[in-house]
């Protein structure tokens, strides 16, 4: 009886497929799990925050409650508009009124708790869309408090950062000194843009690889920028200054611009993990 031995077979198939489907259904966590690191066998890791409870972890992050005063920004920073949830930490921007200014948004910063000097870090996140807005997610040296351009700035470095008018273009820089540990207003840039992928409805992992006389970026694993150190005089800049990790999001600005009759609020930016890695000792 070929034909419904046949039958049988393809019925017995049908259910093995169906039993499949609903081991992977039921093992498939309704919180997405973090993207997988594109991480190199050669790096440690030495510091990450997974954003996995239900508060800012307060040992690794200060959490901003001030106006934002760099670039004539229009919010206050409030630890309100910062919290943790789902495996994420969100950022949300809003039109709401507090200490003078008409917007509020939220900036943390590792400042005191951890600053490093060469490393990789790695940042798994999703920018605020809407005009207006700034998400940035940057590196700057420890002294400095990341508002009011102070005599520490530059050295800075931003892993990523989007304007929220614009979701497909991520920019990448290096804000550096133009002579050994020189400051404002002695100061230099290098500018990235990245078109094509959209950055502020889908996670993306930035990464800004630091070594003594390069830097180099990467989205998604690919490198998307390298810079190295300009050794064009008797004094070049070298960036060796311990750094703190600064995330945040801008409402209005120099750069953004203000918010006008197309922004939509309240805006978001979600950051999944934060992970610093420093090269392994190799054996001698
Ligand atoms: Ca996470």
């Amino acid at each position: 009886m070929p034909f419904i031995l046949s039958n049988k077979i393809r019925y017995l198939g049908l259910l093995l497929v169906l039993s499949l489907l609903m081991v992977l259904i039921i093992n498939t966590p309704l919180i997405a799990q973090s993207k997988p690191s594109s991480i190199q066998p050669n790096w440690t890791l030495i510091w990450s925050d997974e954003f996995n409870g239900t508060s800012v972890d307060t040992t690794k992050w200060n959490i901003i409650d001030r106006i934002g005063d760099i670039n004539n920004e229009l919010h206050y920073n409030t630890p309100d508009a910062v919290s943790v949830s789902d495996g994420y930490l969100v950022i949300k921007s809003d039109k709401v009124d507090l200490g003078g200014r008409a917007y509020i948004s939220g900036k943390i910063n590792t400042r005191g708790k951890f600053d490093f000097t060469y490393g990789r870090v790695e940042i798994c996140s999703q920018q605020a869309a809407t005009q207006g807005l700034l998400s940035a997610e940057w590196l700057l040296h420890y002294q400095d408090t990341g508002d009011s351009a102070s005599q520490y700035w530059p050295p800075e470095f931003d892993v990523v950062e989007v304007l929220g008018k614009d979701s497909s273009t991520a920019y990448q820089s290096v804000h550096y000194g133009i002579c050994y540990h020189c400051r404002w207003p002695s100061k230099a840039s290098s500018t990235t843009k990245i078109n094509g992928s959209n950055f502020t409805s889908k996670f993306h992992i930035f990464a800004l690889e630091w070594e003594p006389t390069e830097i180099r970026w990467y989205i998604d694993g690919r490198l998307t920028k390298a810079w190295t150190t300009p050794i064009t005089t008797d004094d070049p800049p070298i960036i060796d200054e311990p750094m703190q990790i600064i995330l945040g999001t801008a409402v209005g600005g120099n750069w953004p611009g203000s918010p006008d009759t197309t922004t939509v609020f309240p805006a978001y930016h979600y950051v999944d993990y934060v992970r610093v890695y420093q090269r392994t000792a190799r054996s001698r």
